[in-house]
């Protein structure tokens, strides 16, 4: 049975959460392989609204409703993944920082990750410092995200940064920074390796930094 994986991509575009899944389904039934589904329908497909996001085509509703119908066709597919097709960008423990209750933001660029391969561990929001550096012993992820949207809660990043550098594992892990008022002077400032300034670009940027590191 021929399927076109193009329909995949376009579906997730839409934002069109059933249609999506109920297209996962039927990819699934076919001889299609799981990770071509992802990697030839669902991945382009949120590439394309990252591009369009970027660009000023796509406002944050359509852009939450895309990442939404992604997360619904990955709960069909991810049985289906082996482990070497699910995860295999790397590990990112992500979180918003104490005393922050804002995660919009933060969960997008989660989905984002998740879309992009990423074995994505959110810890949620107003998370202790303890609780980032908990996360990165336990999971040792290859990435550390935080973000924070409170000129007030932003001195956390670089508290979380020193912790990481007390329990002597802040060279295991990259750290990379996002939210509305964190800037990349600020990034460099407390000693991150990354800033984003937003979702998108925060994929793409750890991909490259990660290729560079290898
Ligand atoms: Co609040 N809030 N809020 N708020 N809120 C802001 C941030 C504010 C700018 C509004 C304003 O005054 N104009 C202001 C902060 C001022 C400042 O510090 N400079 C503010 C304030 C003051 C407050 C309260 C203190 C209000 C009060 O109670 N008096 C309070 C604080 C609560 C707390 O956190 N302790 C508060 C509460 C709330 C709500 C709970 C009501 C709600 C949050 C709901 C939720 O998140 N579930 C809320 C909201 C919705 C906002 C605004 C309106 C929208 C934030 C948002 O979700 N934007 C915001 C005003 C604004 O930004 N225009 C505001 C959409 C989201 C996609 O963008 O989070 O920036 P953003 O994420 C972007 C990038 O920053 C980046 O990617 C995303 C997509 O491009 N990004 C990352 C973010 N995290 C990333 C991590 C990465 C990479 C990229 O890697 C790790």
């Amino acid at each position: 049975m021929s399927f076109d994986l193009g329909k995949i991509s376009e579906t997730l575009v839409t934002g069109k959460v059933d249609d999506l899944k109920t297209l996962t389904g039927q990819a699934l039934e076919t001889d299609i392989k799981p990770g071509d589904i992802l990697n030839q329908g669902l991945l382009p497909g949120m590439d394309t609204v990252s591009q369009r996001w970027k660009a000023g085509d796509m406002f944050m509703p359509e852009v939450l409703r895309c990442a939404k119908a992604m997360g619904g066709a990955m709960e069909v597919l991810r049985p289906h993944l082996s482990e070497s097709e699910l995860g295999n960008a790397g590990t990112i423990v992500i979180g918003t920082v104490a005393g922050d209750l804002h995660d919009i933001g933060k969960d997008l660029a989660a989905m984002m990750f998740e879309g992009a391969g990423y074995n994505v561990i959110n810890i949620g929001i107003d998370q202790p410092n303890e609780a980032f550096v908990k996360a990165v012993k336990e999971h040792k992820p290859n990435v550390l995200g935080m973000s924070a949207l409170l000129t007030t809660t932003m001195p956390r990043m670089g508290e979380v940064i020193n912790s990481l550098k007390e329990a002597g594992i802040r060279d295991q892990v990259a750290v990379i920074l996002g939210g509305a008022p964190v800037t990349e002077e600020f990034a460099k400032e407390i000693g991150a390796d990354l800033y984003a300034p937003n979702a998108g670009s925060a994929v793409e940027i750890t991909k490259e930094y990660l290729e560079s590191k290898v």
